[in-house]
């Protein structure tokens, strides 16, 4: 199957949190990276870009380029706590989110019903209008052109990248824009004259395994437009649940359900309390022999209607072999999404989804 993959990048993120942050600083170049000029550059923002300054730069040669910028030390932890905000707008369009770096994430998006640039369109929407920041993102069938998508046309980009244009718009590329090869590799491959993706498409596996060792082999797939890596959700979705070990061993299904149901009303309480909605129940049962059962029912969409899961609960009790006495009964969610964001996430995908006026 195709798959759908968005990869998602702020634009000069540590600049433009203080430029949100001190709006005075709108429109002057920014250059976050220490006031010292022993220091370099950690990033500036696009007005500091136009003089030439760059991440890495040492700062006494950015002054000199850029003598009227503004230079800024760096707040490390604000940048984390609007890292957190961002990555909280991202994670309601999708759990299948892969947080690579402090700015840039991938969202394999192949369960959503829209379209990728609807989706697109949306999380660009909704990150600016919770944080201020603006994003650039690529879309494709794989990370490694996802990524390339996002860098396309930065700042505030959206660039999709589709099978049919594979490999010709790979062709004018400069290798250094493939991500995964190293700076040293790719200085080997200028001191050969190789340039361009289409001067590395002329060698063959081999050779390119000679030239650039063990690396070479994915480079020689990605650049005909293969990668085959998943997105890898830092964690999975926590669930929540109550359960405990009875004072005495029960036995029999009325005693069952009259301790599961109990869990289940304190624990679908707690899930509303948390503004959170499920969309697995799960039931767990240990014996008095110490083996034990878990058996789960899910929902196509989550909820957190009490009495949308109560037949589901019913359908598990009746899953739970009776014969043996029970010394722990467990009642959890999983699948856990949060309630308050879903409406806006909603709202915005129907709002970008409308066909123009
Ligand atoms: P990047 O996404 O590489 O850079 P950026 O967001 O500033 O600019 P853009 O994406 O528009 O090209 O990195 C994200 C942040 O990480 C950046 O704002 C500062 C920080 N960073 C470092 O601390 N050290 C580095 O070497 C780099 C490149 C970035
Ligand atoms: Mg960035």
């Amino acid at each position: 199957m195709i798959r759908k993959i968005i990869h998602v990048d702020v634009d000069a993120f540590y600049a433009a949190v203080e430029e949100r942050d001190d709006p005075s600083l709108k429109g002057r170049p920014v250059i976050v990276g220490g006031t010292s000029d022993r220091g370099v550059v950690t990033t500036c923002n696009y007005e500091a870009r136009k003089f030439g300054v760059h991440s890495a730069m040492p700062l006494f040669q950015a002054k000199k380029l850029c003598p009227g910028g503004i230079y800024l030390p760096g707040r490390r932890e604000r940048y984390q706590e609007v890292s957190a905000q961002v990555f909280q707008v991202l994670e309601t369009f999708t759990d299948q989110l892969e947080k690579v770096s402090i700015d840039e994430a991938y969202l394999d998006i192949t369960g959503l019903y829209q379209s990728p640039g609807v989706v697109a369109r949306a999380i660009k929407a909704r990150v600016k209008a919770v944080t201020g920041l603006t994003v650039s993102v690529g879309i494709s069938y794989n990370k490694f052109l996802a990524k390339l998508g996002s860098d396309w046309n930065k700042p505030d980009g959206l660039k999709e990248i589709t099978e049919a244009e594979i490999p010709e718009i790979l062709k004018p590329l400069d290798i250094r824009k493939i991500h995964g090869l190293g700076e040293k590799s790719a200085g080997r491959l200028y001191a050969i004259g190789v340039h361009t993706v289409e001067d590395l498409l002329a060698y063959d596996l081999r050779t390119l395994e000679n030239l650039l060792g063990s690396g070479g082999r994915e480079i020689y797939e990605r650049i005909r437009g293969r990668d085959l890596r998943e997105v890898v959700p830092l964690h999975e979705r926590k669930s929540l649940g109550t359960e405990r070990t009875l004072t005495d061993n029960v036995r029999g299904e009325a005693a069952l359900r009259e301790v599961a149901r109990a869990y289940f009303e304190e624990v679908t309480r707690d899930l509303k309390g948390k503004g959170l909605l499920a969309r697995t129940l799960t039931l767990k049962v240990k014996f008095d022999d110490f083996t034990q059962i878990t058996r789960s029912k899910s929902l196509a969409e989550a909820t957190d209607e009490f009495r949308i899961f109560e037949p589901l609960l019913e359908d598990l009790i009746r899953q739970i072999p009776l014969a043996k006495p029970m010394r722990l009964i467990g009642v959890s969610y999983g699948g856990l999404l949060k309630n308050q964001h879903r409406q806006l996430v909603f709202d915005t995908l129907f709002e970008l989804g409308k066909p123009p006026e």
